[in-house]
């Protein structure tokens, strides 16, 4: 019922009503039960000021006394139905709202897959604990999780607050300087999905956003066991050429690219970037021409991103395009 609606709006991907996750449909069930209370009594209030309306309009041309009398026995038999009315409505959302908060909570009793994440303006930094050796697996800007699994995200931010949401999945909620907050996604779909930074964090916030894929248990063990890997070596001479200028150059002093000298921590993990679907938190597709334009001119694609400009001759820049796409 619920997914027509959602894909009427176009947004199918980036949705709460369009649920892929348990917690997001205790959350979808709430809201249309929400509309539907609401919108009978709305329909109610309509019906009978469109009476009074009409009998008043009536009475007006029949130049008659109003009827109501102060102490009219139907009347006061009406506001007592309503008063009721309104008390079992909101007794209903009241309880529902409780039992599907409730429903929430119960995932935080299962043992889950750990996950940090922690904001930065404006990209996410994205660690998955080893299940087998306890390791922390750094990645970035796409979050990947196991289809009927309780996934626990731990989140911290690097510089001001941020708000991690993934709206098909669960819940939204606020990632704040010192403060670990923690929540629990538990998906019952497969798919690709986005998330997005929900709290305005300067100038590039609409360009904070990430993707998700939800995959079976055994397609997520195989991407994770990929990305505890060392990077891939370059792949031709020209990428290899690519290598050499990306380590020369000032990017190993942000980014990490494990296996090479590039150690930085200041910007996102590059070891596995070319298995990314997209490129700076969501904001171009994964393709070499698009990788080029930004390591050249990051400032022109993102304003304001704390990544500088690198001059490089269209050649060099070539070069390391072709390192970084090759870095499955
Ligand atoms: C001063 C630190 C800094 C330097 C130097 C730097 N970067 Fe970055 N880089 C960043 C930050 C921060 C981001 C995230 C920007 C954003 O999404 O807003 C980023 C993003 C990227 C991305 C996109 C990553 C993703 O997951 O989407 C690539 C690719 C990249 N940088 C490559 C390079 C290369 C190649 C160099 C050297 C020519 C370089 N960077 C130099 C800080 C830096
Ligand atoms: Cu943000």
């Amino acid at each position: 019922m619920a997914i027509p609606l959602a894909g009427l709006a176009g947004c199918g991907v980036q949705s709460p009503l369009a649920p892929a996750g348990e917690q997001a449909r205790g959350i979808a069930s709430l809201f249309w039960l929400m509309i539907g209370v609401c919108g009978l009594m709305y329909l109610l209030v309509l019906v009978f000021l469109s009476l009074g309306l009409w009998r008043s309009w009536r009475r007006g041309r029949q130049n008659a006394e109003p009827a109501v009398m102060p102490a009219d026995r139907g009347l006061n038999r009406t506001l007592l139905v309503w008063v009721v009315l309104v008390v079992i409505g909101l007794t209903v959302l009241i309880t529902a709202s409780f039992l599907v908060d409730r429903g929430i909570g119960q995932a935080r009793a299962r043992k889950a897959l750990e996950v940090r994440v922690t904001g930065h303006q404006w990209w996410w930094r994205i660690q998955y604990r080893d299940p087998g050796t306890g390791a922390w697996i750094e990645t970035a800007n796409e979050l990947h999780l196991p289809v009927g699994q309780t996934t626990r995200v731990t989140l911290a931010s690097a510089d001001v607050v941020h708000s991690f949401w993934v709206p098909n999945v669960a819940q939204k909620l606020d990632v704040v300087p010192g403060l670990r907050n923690v929540v629990d996604l538990t998906p019952i779909r497969i798919g690709w999905f986005r998330g997005q930074c929900a709290e305005f964090c300067g100038v590039q916030h609409a360009h904070m956003a990430f993707d998700v894929k939800i995959e079976s248990k055994a397609a997520f063990d195989r991407w994770l066991g990929n990305q505890a890997k060392p990077a891939a070596p370059a792949g031709d001479e020209t990428a290899a050429r690519g290598l050499r200028i990306l380590s020369a150059g000032s990017c190993g002093s942000c980014h990490t690219i494990r296996g090479t000298t590039a150690v930085g921590k200041a910007g996102p993990d590059l070891t596995h970037f070319a298995t990314r679907r997209s490129i700076a938190a969501g904001t171009l597709p994964m393709s070499r021409g698009a990788v080029q334009g930004w390591i050249v001119q990051p400032q022109a694609i993102k304003p304001g991103t704390m990544m500088p400009p690198t001059p490089l001759a269209p050649a060099d820049a070539d070069a390391v395009s072709r390192y970084l796409t090759g870095l499955q």
